[in-house]
């Protein structure tokens, strides 16, 4: 198939007939899997069958430091999510392997060469101990890359709205659908909490969210209330501050009423909104003039 193009559910029906690969787990083996599954971007959107074949299919990789679980430019195998362990990205630029980024005990990789049916992007190398839940590319078409064709249908309307996303091709913004989570939220949720550590991007699909900070004073004095400094609704963005700086979240961010998010994590996020990072600068520059005009200049933010 050809790469990123749309891909037909009808085209192989067969596939439908072939066995389902189950491997057995013990209890423990299956709690600890469904622990590490419960964040991973893809399987949020799958109904709970499709997500409980996902499960069976599964199976444990133990790896060693230095292990390459993937190596660029190979054929891809399996899709795997991480239940323990450091692992690098590293990709060939120049002739010279570079680490462009890694995954600290949680996350997931190996989607692209099976979506795509391309070779591997970069090489996936664990830096200590670790275990891993592979699943083998006919499954994965099977059940994540089916429903990326339904996916398409969902989303794409509401993708080509986003003002942020515009300046991407077609093409590009396909890819972002393939690879984003819906996630829904309650009233007064909270969907970032001001201080943590970051590893994903949002957009707001419906519903409304309001930016919480906890300031402090000039005397350097905690005033721990938090205070509302701005709200975002359909189609705005927001948690972009924190992947663009590479510090931690600089407010929280609650849910207004019922809200649904698309959410991206952030190896995606570089991957794939990379040319719309001068976008996102460009308007963080705006946060701090808000501020001013919000608080005046007698009180800054403590991070
Ligand atoms: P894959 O099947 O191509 C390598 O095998 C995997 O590394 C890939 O799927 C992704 O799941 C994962 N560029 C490409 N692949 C990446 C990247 C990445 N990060 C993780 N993977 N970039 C780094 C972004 C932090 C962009 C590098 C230029
Ligand atoms: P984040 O990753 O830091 C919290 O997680 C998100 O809230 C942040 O990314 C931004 O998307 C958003 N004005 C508007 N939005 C903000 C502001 C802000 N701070 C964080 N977010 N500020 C101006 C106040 C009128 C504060 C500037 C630091």
């Amino acid at each position: 198939s050809v790469c990123a193009e749309a891909y037909n559910p009808d085209d192989d029906e067969d596939e439908d007939f072939e066995p389902r690969v189950v491997h057995s787990k013990s209890d423990e083996q299956r709690r600890r899997l469904q622990d590490a599954c419960r964040d991973i971007l893809l399987f949020k959107t799958l109904d709970q069958e499709q997500f409980s074949e996902v499960l069976d299919g599964m199976f444990q990789v133990l790896v060693k430091p230095q292990e390459h679980i993937i190596n660029q430019g190979e054929d891809g195998d399996n899709f795997y999510v991480i239940e323990r362990g450091v692992y690098d990205v590293i990709v060939l630029i120049d002739g010279v392997g570079k680490c462009v980024g890694t995954y600290d005990n949680k996350g997931s990789f190996g989607e692209l060469a099976l979506m795509y049916n391309t070779p591997r992007s970069a090489t996936i190398m664990a830096t200590q101990e670790g275990a891993l839940w592979g699943l083998d590319r006919v499954t994965f078409h099977r059940l994540i890359v089916k429903n990326n064709a339904n996916k398409r249908k969902m989303y794409e309307a509401f993708i080509e709205c986003v003002p942020l996303l515009k300046a991407l091709e077609l093409s590009e913004r396909m890819k972002i659908v393939d690879v984003v989570g819906m996630r829904a939220f309650k009233d007064e949720e909270c969907i970032i909490t001001q201080g943590e550590k970051a590893d994903c991007f949002y957009i707001v699909e419906s519903g409304q969210v309001k930016i919480m900070i906890v300031s402090k004073t000039k005397a350097g004095q905690l005033d721990n209330a938090e205070v509302e400094i701005a709200r975002c609704s359909r189609g705005q963005y927001f948690g972009e501050l924190a992947l663009v700086t590479n510090k931690p979240r600089a407010a929280s961010v609650y849910a207004v009423g019922d809200t649904k998010c698309l959410v991206i994590d952030i190896q995606a996020f570089e991957r794939l909104l990379g040319s719309c990072k001068e976008i996102m600068k460009r308007n963080i520059s705006q946060y701090e003039n808000q501020l001013v005009a919000l608080f005046g200049s007698s009180v800054d933010l403590k991070h």
